[in-house]
């Protein structure tokens, strides 16, 4: 097979990434599959999923309708027709997304109402002046109170908006006066969390709403209850429990993983697990025992978004995105793995049984073939956590130095740019920001978010599109696993403004910060929303004015169905990567492309060239940029 000489041309196929290609040769060495394989022989994939035209909502189905003009039934047994089935399966995906979101925001509500009473072992209250702030948007009293007391109520609080049947829930009200006006007049100001991801399912149940116009309302109501509502908790009470993140350097990639060191990965979403895990890899009780094994002590690195609570917060370097998972097995050198719930593959234990690796699950809501169960519970969270780390530190001498290979590739990184850590980079307050984007130094802002798919070459989608719209002067703020092909990429440095144009070079160099910001992980598409709220604020515009639009170049997930939905929703023109499965509707295909524009003031693209997808961003920049009276670069007027 051609190639570059060094991997065959399937293997550069697969990715862009060096480590990946080395993981990927050494794989195929081994005969291990990937979900590259998988991938490959899943084709040709399903026609009529693809195009979101099977529904099994009832069993006088399975129904599918054809797409071709003349042969094949339109209409499902009870008669639902295709805008209907695709409106009906897109709703359940957002309800999907929404509800492992919102639930991942529950459990740090949970944690921190258990910290408050004090049955919580390990944890405390960490940022006391974030705890304040949130306790304001509550109503909750302050003055004479001890952190406790007022964390117990805010953890209450936030707890009851989950299961509120009728709003406001709280975190809405960030939203611009005009937006939150406007969610109002459409009936999409969502009511409490359960109660619109509930009412998805209800309404997508055999013969109730049989409108994919209304249906898709709905969905946009549940999306909002995820950004405004689930994803913000999580960010903000994680903040208050473990620190809002603050700059700090650190390095990604799979050349992170140390040889000579007990390696433990931490994979998934939540930081209530990973940060006990950290803290028990600090105990000197447990680097001894790793020193007894003969290691030199213990790395910790992530992968997914639990990498990117613990790089954030910690410096805890990520070894990979999404799709490097089981190349991270595959190195020989992880002694566990250790997961919680979301974007984990049930391979993982296929691949960890070929090595020595425990692959360790933690969570009563997620098992996992082949895995070993630590139950995780933060009543007990310092002891199991440790209990964890042991099991890892003593699978250390099962390692077989035959089969280690870890691929030198690694990068330096600058992360944790929260908005209060942006604002501090500012001096302050957000005007040195609104003044370069007024001057057009900055164009505006690109939210470059979302996982890989291995639809698209695992990190081109990411790194083209950062790299063409940082050239174009658009600042980026990336979270989930495109901050990680950010990182590893080396984009996430502040040399990294030497790629870009001479304006946003110039902010970023006098700033001392990166053209592309790292704001955490897929729940901190909140921070995104929280920032776009104050800058429009402070403009005294509504979100879908301003210059600044979303991306998910290789997104898979159902939670990024969600994002999509809610950061549409919120105003913000999106462009997706991977097509969306609803084409097999032209009704809800205009709905989401073309209509949702004049309803709440943006809509989706899709387009899998990174470069055409950079280009449109641009595009829609400068139009809200001249709709702002704001000067508009003279090269794309032109072009
Ligand atoms: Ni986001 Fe995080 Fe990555 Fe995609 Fe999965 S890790 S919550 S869903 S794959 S970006
Ligand atoms: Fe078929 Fe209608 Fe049942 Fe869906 S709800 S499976 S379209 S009969």
């Amino acid at each position: 097979m051609k190639g570059n000489g060094k991997y065959s041309e399937k293997i550069l196929s697969r990715s862009i990434d060096p480590a990946t290609h080395a993981m990927l040769a050494r794989v195929d060495e081994l005969g291990i599959s990937t979900a590259w394989d998988r991938f490959d022989a899943m084709q040709p994939q399903c026609g009529f999923g693809e195009l979101g035209l099977c529904c099994r909502n009832c069993h006088m189905g399975p129904c599918r309708i054809s797409p071709f003009e003349e042969e094949g039934p339109k209409e499902g047994v009870c008669g639902a027709t295709a805008d209907i089935i695709v409106a009906r399966n897109l709703l359940r995906m957002i309800a999907a997304g929404a509800a492992a979101h919102s639930d991942h925001g529950r459990d740090i509500a949970h944690t921190l109402l258990l910290t408050a009473q004090g049955k919580a072992s390990g944890y405390q209250i960490k940022d006391e002046e974030k705890l304040k702030a949130v306790a304001k948007e509550y109503g909750v009293k302050i003055k004479d109170r001890t952190k406790e007391e007022i964390a117990l109520d805010v953890a209450k609080a936030a707890y009851g908006e989950f299961g509120k049947q009728e709003g406001p829930i709280q975190f809405t009200r960030r939203a611009p006066e005009k937006r939150l006006a406007l969610w109002q007049q459409l009936g999409i100001e969502p009511r409490g969390i359960d109660r619109e991801i509930v009412e998805i399912m209800h309404r997508t149940h055999m013969g109730v709403d049989n409108d994919a116009v209304n249906l898709i309302l709905q969905g946009l109501r549940a999306s909002l209850a995820d950004g405004w509502g689930g994803s913000m908790i999580a960010t903000e009470l994680s903040d208050v429990l473990f620190g809002t993140p603050t700059p700090k350097k650190s390095e990604a990639n799979l050349g992170v993983l140390k040889k000579d060191m007990v390696n433990i990965i931490v994979h998934g979403h939540e930081p209530v697990l990973s940060e006990m895990i950290v803290a028990a890899t600090q105990d000197p009780e447990m680097i001894e025992l790793a020193k007894k094994y003969g290691a030199k002590g213990i790395q910790v690195s992530g992968i997914c978004c639990t990498g990117n609570e613990v790089l954030m917060r910690h410096g805890i370097p990520p070894a990979g995105n999404f799709l490097q998972q089981e190349l991270a097995i595959a190195t020989g050198a992880v002694e566990a793995m250790v997961v919680d719930v979301q974007c984990i593959f049930p391979a993982l234990g296929t691949v960890a049984g070929c090595f020595h690796t425990k692959l360790i699950s933690t969570s009563p809501k997620a098992k996992f073939p082949g895995a070993t169960h630590i139950e995780f519970h933060e009543e007990h969270g310092y002891e199991i956590a440790k209990e964890i780390v042991r099991t890892a530190v003593e699978n250390y001498r099962f390692r077989k130095p035959g089969m280690v290979h870890i691929p030198d590739e690694k990068s330096e990184c600058m992360v944790g740019f929260s908005v209060e850590a942006i604002v501090a980079a500012l001096g302050g307050s957000l005007n040195p920001l609104l003044d370069a984007i007024k001057s057009g130094a900055v164009r505006g802002i690109a939210g470059v978010v979302g996982c890989n798919n291995p639809k698209i070459q695992h990190d081109y989608g990411h790194i083209n599109i950062l790299k063409e719209l940082i050239k174009q002067n658009v600042l980026v703020v990336t979270t989930g696993c495109n901050a990680m092909a950010a990182a590893k990429a080396g984009l996430l440095l502040p040399e990294a403004a030497d790629l870009a144009g001479d304006g946003l070079k110039g902010v970023c160099k006098a700033l001392g910060i990166p053209p592309v910001l790292h704001m955490g992980s897929c729940v901190d598409i909140s921070r995104i929303l929280t920032a776009c709220a104050a800058i429009a604020n402070a403009l005294g515009v509504d979100i879908s004015d301003l210059p600044v639009a979303g991306a998910a170049p290789e997104w898979m997930s159902e939670k990024a169905v969600s994002i999509g939905a809610y950061v549409v929703s919120s105003g913000i023109f999106t462009v997706l990567g991977t097509v969306p499965q609803v084409l097999g509707s032209p009704l809800v295909t205009q709905v989401l492309t073309q209509t949702a524009e004049s309803v709440v003031g943006a809509m989706f693209a899709v387009e899998p060239d990174p470069f055409k997808a950079a280009a449109l961003i641009v595009q829609h920049i400068d139009k809200k940029r001249s709709a702002l009276g704001l000067p508009v670069p003279e090269a794309v007027l032109a072009g």
